[in-house]
């Protein structure tokens, strides 16, 4: 009898979670509880680490888990490295929902960055105005160039000092619209957008916006991940547990 983990906080996995319910997949969907009000499910939802990967291990065997899906973000390296270790030491079945990475387009101005401090040095010298839509938790890098007008985004508002003394902080929890970033970004003259290569829609909306400004991005690209298998689609998830998406359970 399946019962399913989705380790969740993303848009698809909000998407797979309702797809569970409708089918009546017994899972259980989880957060990590980095934001203040998450979005609420239909499934059942636990909030909070699981205390590595011997904690999910654990949680694996006393909650009779028979497969995990690892529906977090692409930059979630942490959680994703811990699903392969105790899916592998608990011999439970392990998919991973990830959407492809943005590629450049014909129009667009991409300078790639390795991580956030290669993504700090490809900021110019002289003071400019930067889009910093990479949330609040990787601003550190950033410090090294302070001469810059930051407009930063964030889920919830920020609760202490930040590490840019000239930024303003724009609360907004997306998915965004491609007019509302272009609006934001040429009311306030930003001149270069920093984003993480996340893929999916939620936060391509940036990107597009960028390209019609005619404003250079940077794109910081994902964190290396472990070998798993992966589908790109939420009724591919289905399949993989042997459930049909246009059938009941
Ligand atoms: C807590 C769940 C939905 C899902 C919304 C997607 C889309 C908007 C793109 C920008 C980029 C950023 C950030 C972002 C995106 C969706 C999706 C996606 C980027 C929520 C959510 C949780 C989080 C955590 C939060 C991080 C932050 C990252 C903001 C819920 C809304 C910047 C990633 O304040 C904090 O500590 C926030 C931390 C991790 C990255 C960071 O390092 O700050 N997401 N985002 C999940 C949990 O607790 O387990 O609250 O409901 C989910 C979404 N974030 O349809 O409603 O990709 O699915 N989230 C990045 O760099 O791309 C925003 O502003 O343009
Ligand atoms: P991370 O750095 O990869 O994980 C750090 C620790 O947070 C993990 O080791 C785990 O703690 C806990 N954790 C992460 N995701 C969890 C989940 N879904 N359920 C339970 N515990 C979780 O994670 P992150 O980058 O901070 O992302 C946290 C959450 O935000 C994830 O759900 C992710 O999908 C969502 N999100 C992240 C981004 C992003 O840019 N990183 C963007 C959009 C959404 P323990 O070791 O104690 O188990």
């Amino acid at each position: 009898m399946t019962r399913a983990l989705i380790l969740g906080g993303t848009g698809h996995a909000n998407r797979l979670a309702e797809l569970f319910a409708r089918t009546r997949i017994d899972a259980i969907y989880s957060y990590a509880g980095r934001t203040r009000i998450p979005l609420p499910h239909a499934l059942p939802t636990r909030i909070g680490g699981f205390g590595g990967p011997e904690g999910l291990a654990d949680f694996i065997i006393a909650e009779r888990i028979t497969h995990v899906i690892d529906a977090t973000h692409p930059f979630a390296a942490e959680m994703s490295r811990n699903a392969v270790t105790a899916c592998a030491a608990t011999d439970t079945p392990l998919i991973a929902l990830e959407r492809a990475p943005w590629a450049a387009v014909a129009g667009d101005n991409w300078i790639e960055a390795a991580d956030e401090p290669a993504a700090a040095a490809a900021l110019p010298e002289a003071p400019a105005r930067v889009f910093l839509a990479i949330g609040r938790q990787h601003l550190a890098a950033f410090a090294a160039k302070p001469q810059h007008a930051y407009t930063l985004r964030f889920v919830d508002a920020p609760d202490g000092p930040l590490p840019l003394p000239n930024a303003e902080v724009i609360v907004s929890r997306g998915p965004f619209t491609r007019e509302d970033d272009r609006e934001l970004m040429r009311a306030r003259g930003v001149q270069w957008l920093v984003s993480r290569n996340a893929g999916g829609d939620g936060a391509r909306a940036k990107i597009d916006a960028a390209r019609e400004l005619g404003l250079p991005v940077i794109m910081i690209a994902r964190p290396a991940l472990p070998e798993r298998r992966r589908v790109e689609r939420a009724e591919d998830v289905l399949a993989w547990l042997g459930h049909d998406a246009r059938l009941g359970a």
